[in-house]
């Protein structure tokens, strides 16, 4: 049977397309020279693809994007931009990144995956309209190069679901479907009349409970959006996939539609969350739709297990349902080849499948499935070494003692349930008096920026250029630094700015047994931004202390409590790749348990202030409703399982990065911290609104200076913005802090924000004084 992938990761194998983009922003480069990179990366993509026989039956997908795949299909549709043909670079990046006169678009994250995509927004009086010419430019280069693509577009629903209204505008967007579905047509049509043989609309927000509308209502809009663009006139064949879970009532309404073929995931992760998945796409009737079975995972970097995975694809082709091969997702979350890594251990690299080795995979399994209908007596055989190299790579990960580690389990084992921290709330405040705090109690939220030397001198230490001495004096001499500044522009509690670390995650990966870090891993997050996330391959513990050494090196240079710097084990999972062979909960429980062990060492060092930092407690939460209760009870265990040891005089901060907390709110108070630092700045302590004191009783950092953009806040800007916060936050309560770390900013601009923060605080300390 036919195999395909639903996409590619697109930033270059060197990371070329990023490297280009940010030249061509820069002015170093034209855009001729940048469509040159462009153009390369997209047909060696397309060549790879060919050779492996992953382009004969439904063409190659045409999933270039650069910069987002919403916002290229929101532009192709005319919801944004003005460029009559939708292809002027210079509009689409404004769009992406803003301008001085204009704002960026919005950015979010793309379903429970950690990519970030930019929300179209739809004013009222826009008409849509058709401009498909960058996909008839795409078709036009490919064929050039002698490949045929099949050009793939978020699809209409989820184009509209994940859109805002623009400022002011009454209507919903999905309200808009009917009118959109015309102009999807007109693309299929002038796509068709350009010999395109088939194409590929994403419509990932069916396997959602989009909360708004509920899966059966937007089960129903999909199914008659889809079989009314069906049958309007001439048209490629179509693929319409449902990436990122299972589908429920979505399945039988897109097979109503009758497209030509429907991709779903029926990775073994989508298959466990949802037991039901596999006999629900058994039993439904495909009528004349090929069912293009996701089996190979697009978002974990493990190998499949091909011999189980190809008892699936049996199960789904008994019956006579026609089966072709691919891949759960894009293979947009995943590296591009395990090939590069050299410094991964050997058993490790072993067990792991990125894009390239996922290509492999899928043409593996449908070369079987092919054997397999021609009566061949051992279809697996026709691909022996990828059979073999799977059933080796499943089989020594299962023995191996690095993933098995018995002291943890038998540790984890011990703990039991009990998550609840010594002393009262009130208890608690009154034994952390003895820190010594005044009101308005004044901090930042960790890092510093990073100096040109001290990211000098961390490359130098990693290729061994200097000594772990050399290195640590010149970290200390940084901290003295960071520490000075601190107390000399007048800080209550004192940080040591973190410039041992780059990425928060990678660094705590580097330092935990159980995690493998690559060299060349790196993934899109958003535009050109990548990143790099480690391998969670093994039961986890803490070999030796992280963070003690800096923490306590800062605490002996001031009088002033310094506070320890932790990230939390829910962002630690959700920003890593993480196993397939124990719950996720089973992982947060044992980085909990390796980061309570740095929480007891940092208070015996003295450190009596410790952040655990969890920005991404948002991220994780599951897409259908009925997965979220569990997981925010283990989320929220596994933080509480972290600080749980202290002493009550010991005081816990979290931070939160991205605002939306509405729906986790119960959770953060769950999470016990005394003190919670969150981003408010940009939206002007609005959500501060949603902290009621009867429910949320503590004490609250709301970041009063966004760090996010290199303005200088002026004094009475920040004064007003903290004036705003008392009006939701009794005075005994509030914290002064910016809105997050400071490490991407420069001393320049951070020297005279934090001068004017420390001003705006004592004017507020003055004028409440006088309240009292
Ligand atoms: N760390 C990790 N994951 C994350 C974030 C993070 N996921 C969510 C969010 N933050 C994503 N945001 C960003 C912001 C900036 C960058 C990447 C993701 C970034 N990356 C550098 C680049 O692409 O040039 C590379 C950084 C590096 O050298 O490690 O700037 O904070 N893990
Ligand atoms: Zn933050």
């Amino acid at each position: 049977p036919p195999a395909t992938v639903t996409g590619l990761p697109r930033i270059g194998p060197h990371r070329e397309l990023k490297r280009a983009l940010e030249a061509l922003w820069a002015g170093t480069i034209d855009e001729a020279a940048y469509t040159d990179a462009a153009h390369s990366l997209r047909v060696g993509a397309y060549d790879r693809q060919r050779e492996l026989g992953l382009a004969a039956d439904y063409a190659i997908p045409g999933d270039f994007s650069a910069y987002d795949q919403i916002l290229d299909v929101a532009i192709t549709t005319g919801i944004v931009g003005e460029d009559p043909d939708g292809t002027d670079l210079d509009e689409y990046f404004a769009l992406a990144r803003g301008t001085a006169e204009h704002p960026p678009l919005e950015m979010t994250k793309w379903f429970d995956t950690n990519y970030h995509y930019l929300v179209p927004e739809i004013a009222d009086e826009r008409t849509f309209t058709a401009r498909p010419q960058r996909l008839l430019d795409l078709v036009a280069e490919a064929r050039e190069a002698g490949h045929r693509i099949r050009p793939v577009l978020v699809g209409p629903v989820t184009l509209l679901a994940l859109s805002k209204p623009a400022p002011g505008a009454q209507h919903e967007p999905l309200e808009r479907l009917d009118e959109l579905v015309a102009v999807y047509a007109e693309i299929l049509a002038a796509l068709h009349a350009a010999g395109v043989e088939w194409v590929q609309l994403d419509e990932p927000i069916l396997v959602t409970d989009l909360d708004a509308i509920g899966d059966a209502e937007l089960a129903a809009r999909a199914g008659d959006a889809h079989a009314r663009l069906l049958s309007a006139g001439e048209r490629p064949q179509v693929l319409i996939t449902a990436p990122y879970g299972a589908l429920r009532a979505g399945l039988a309404a897109l097979l109503a539609a009758g497209p030509e073929a429907l991709g779903v995931d029926v990775s073994p992760a989508t298959r466990a969350v949802d037991p039901g998945w596999l006999a629900r796409l058994q039993t439904a009737d495909f009528g004349t739709t090929r069912l293009v079975a996701g089996v190979v995972d697009g978002r974990s970097i493990w190998a499949a297990d091909l011999a189980a995975e190809y008892e699936v694809l049996t199960r789904l082709q008994d019956g006579g349902r026609d089966v072709s091969v691919s891949t759960s997702t894009s293979l947009l979350h995943v590296p591009y080849t395990v090939a590069a890594e050299t410094r991964l251990p050997v058993d490790v690299a072993g067990w792991l499948s990125f894009a390239a080795e996922k290509l492999t995979e899928v043409e593996a399994l449908a070369a079987a499935l092919e054997a397999r209908s021609s009566g061949a007596a051992d279809p697996t055989g026709v691909r022996k070494p990828a059979f073999s190299r799977s059933a080796r790579a499943v089989r020594t990960r299962a023995e191996s003692a690095r993933v098995l580690n018995p002291e943890v389990r038998a540790r984890t084992a011990a703990i039991g349930k009990r998550r609840v921290r010594t002393g009262s709330l009130d208890e608690r405040r009154l034994a952390q008096e003895a820190l010594g705090l005044p009101v308005l109690p004044t901090t930042t939220i960790g890092s510093f920026p990073q100096t040109p030397e001290v990211r000098r001198a961390r490359a130098a230490l990693r290729d061994e250029r200097i000594t772990e001495a050399q290195y640590r004096a010149t970290m200390e001499a940084e901290i003295t630094e960071v520490v000075r500044l601190q107390e000399e522009l007048g800080f209550d509690v004192i940080v040591h700015g973190e410039p041992e670390r780059n990425d928060m995650v990678q660094y705590f990966a580097e330092h935990l047994a159980g995690f493998a870090v690559t060299d060349h891993g790196w993934v899109q997050s958003y535009g050109s931004r990548c990143t790099r996330p480690p391998i969670l391959f093994g039961d986890v513990h803490r070999p030796a202390p992280i963070t003690v050494p800096w923490s306590r090196f800062a605490a002996s240079l001031t009088d002033k409590p310094v506070k320890g710097m932790l990230t939390g084990p829910v962002t630690i999972l959700s920003w890593s790749f993480v196993r397939d062979d124990v719950p996720l909960s089973t992982a947060a429980e044992q980085i909990g348990l390796a980061l309570s062990d740095e929480v007891a060492e940092l208070e015996a060092a003295g450190i009596r202030i410790i952040q655990i930092d969890e920005p991404a407690l948002r991220e994780l939460l599951p897409l259908r409703a009925d997965d979220r209760e569990a997981y925010l009870e283990w989320a929220v265990d596994a933080f509480r399982l972290a600080s749980i040891g202290v002493e009550p005089g010991t005081q816990i901060h979290t931070h939160l990065c991205y605002s939306e907390f509405e729906q986790v709110i119960d959770a953060i108070d769950a999470l016990d911290a005394d003190v919670t630092s969150i981003e408010a700045a940009r939206s002007r302590m609005e959500l501060l609104a949603s902290l009621d004191p009867a429910e949320f009783d503590r004490s609250v950092g709301p970041g009063v200076y966004d760090i996010h953009s290199p303005r200088v806040p002026s004094v009475d800007e920040l004064i007003g913005l903290l004036e705003a916060a008392l009006t939701h936050v009794p005075r005994h309560r509030l914290w002064v802090n910016p809105d997050c770390g400071l490490k991407t900013r420069r001393y320049e601009e951070v020297r005279p924000a934090l001068e004017n923060l420390i001003a705006a605080r004592d004017a507020v300390r003055v004028r409440t004084a006088e309240e009292v």
